[in-house]
């Protein structure tokens, strides 16, 4: 039986997960570093526990610490959240070795889709779609250049153990491949430890679709439509929205049922997100991501559900509280991450919320772990909440975002909330004509008219 649950993060996903635990009659354990000890995190949950210094390293990302906070608390569960140890499946392996309860998927299903070359064999296997490229790693330059004839430039060259953005070259024509191939190897093996790499043709205009599935372990998922994350900034999502603006119920139900049953097949377990390139209609599968996503508020405000109460369920044996059919959209849904970051280069800044309000009303939901008078740490990421706003459709979305937008009161700090208002008068935004390239694009050119 489960009935406490550690919360291995900080911020407003530890709240996240402490709300559902609270709902759930499930007693919650909080952890964190010295710099965290005033965090809302903190006075949120039943209990707390340092666990180390401020760097993420000798804390959050302490496995010895996090198992040894388990074993003082008595907590039979740990939900990691995101990022920080979501998808270490090492992580997973010592908690279960010490009779923990993961709230997440299996180690291997970590594993798989943590190698980048692994996930989009498994996942092309599955009958899932993908970037034409080559099949598996890219063993030297002669057959990068082999590749790269088949398919066609531009082409790009991606570490396998990169993701999200990171270890990726372009190679727009054949005089670019070996500079691009040798670079990418080169910093692979110095990010990562890992060299390997993959090519791809790459995409130019795509917008980035990602869809949200749920296992239950045992053969059984469901899909709950798709995001439109194309608003990004350096690998930074800016902006989500569901449904996407693009898709349609029948698109949606056709890569939803592949991406669902691909996730059955392999028997996983809770929550996970499918990542698509889309472009000219079709879908390219580039990432599987085996954690609940920061984004993951706009689905649960369109399908009504709540995410990290499945979760939860699933980990303590009970069967998911909808099935596919039960699934039906209402809305739209945007959410905006909030940074505490200074314009116009988003440089961090950290210090006193002097003052807070967050604001309400109908289809109006912040996560925040902020207060009056709470201190920033420098330490950490610089996401200091997600305003998500739901509408009848996505014209009163945006209508309702720019009313929460202006009841919005953060003091003390700079913050990335003025983007927002510059954003919404934008009519790309308005209309939901934008891809992966747009939001720079409109930085670099704003920043010339400056
Ligand atoms: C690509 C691509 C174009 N073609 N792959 C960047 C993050 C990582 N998840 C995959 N990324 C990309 N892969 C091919 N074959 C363009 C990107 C990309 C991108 C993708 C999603 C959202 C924003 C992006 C910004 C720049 C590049």
């Amino acid at each position: 039986m489960i009935d406490k649950i550690l919360v291995a993060n900080r911020g407003e996903i530890a709240l996240r997960v402490i709300r559902a635990c609270r709902e759930m009659g499930i007693s919650s354990v909080a952890v964190h570093s010295t710099a965290d000890s005033d965090a809302m995190h903190v006075r949120m949950a039943d209990e707390a526990i340092c666990i180390g210094p401020p760097p993420a390293m000798e804390s959050y990302l302490s496995i010895p610490a996090i198992i040894s906070a388990c074993d003082i608390t008595g907590a039979q569960a740990i939900h990691p959240g995101y990022g920080f140890l979501s998808e270490n499946a090492n992580f997973v392996r010592i908690a279960e070795d010490h009779s923990l309860t993961f709230i997440g998927p299996s180690a291997e299903h970590i594993r798989i889709m943590g190698d980048k070359i692994t996930a989009k064999e498994t996942m092309a296997d599955l009958g899932v779609p993908c970037v034409p490229g080559s099949s598996g790693g890219v063993p030297d330059i002669d057959a990068a250049r082999d590749i790269a004839r088949g398919i066609g430039f531009p082409v790009i060259v991606k570490a396998t153990a990169g993701g999200g953005g990171r270890g990726m070259k372009l190679a727009h024509d054949r005089n670019d491949l070996e500079v691009a191939f040798s670079t990418a190897r080169a910093e692979a093996k110095a990010a990562f430890g890992n060299d390997e790499v993959y090519i791809e043709k790459y995409l130019g205009n795509p917008r980035h679709i990602e869809i949200q599935v749920f296992g239950d372990g045992k053969g059984n998922a469901v899909h709950l439509g798709e995001r439109d994350c194309s608003l990004q900034r350096r690998h930074q999502k800016v902006l989500e929205e569901a449904p996407g603006p693009t898709i349609d119920d029948k698109t949606r139900a056709r890569i939803g049922s592949v991406c669902a049953d691909a996730v059955a097949r392999i028997g996983y377990i809770g929550a996970g997100t499918v990542e698509f390139l889309y472009e000219d209609g079709e879908f390219h599968f580039i990432e599987m991501n085996t954690r609940l996503q920061v984004e993951h508020p706009v689905t649960e405000a369109i399908f009504g559900i709540d995410l990290v109460r499945e979760q939860i369920r699933i980990a303590c044996g009970f069967p998911m509280s909808f099935v596919q059919d039960d699934l039906e959209i209402n809305g739209h849904a945007i959410e905006v991450r909030l940074n505490a970051e200074k314009l116009p280069h988003f440089t961090p800044s950290p210090g006193r919320v002097t003052q807070y309000h967050a604001p309400g009303g109908l289809g109006v939901r912040m996560d925040s772990a902020l207060y009056d008078g709470y201190s920033i740490p420098p330490y950490y990421d610089s996401l200091i909440g997600k305003l998500i706003v739901h509408g009848g459709n996505r014209h009163e979305a945006l209508a309702r975002l720019s009313r929460a937008l202006g009841e919005l009161i953060i003091d003390g700090i700079d913050t990335t909330v003025p983007l927002f208002d510059r954003l919404l008068r934008e009519t790309d935004i308005i209309s939901g004509d934008y891809d992966i390239h747009w939001l720079e694009k409109w930085l670099a050119s704003s920043a010339d008219d400056a």
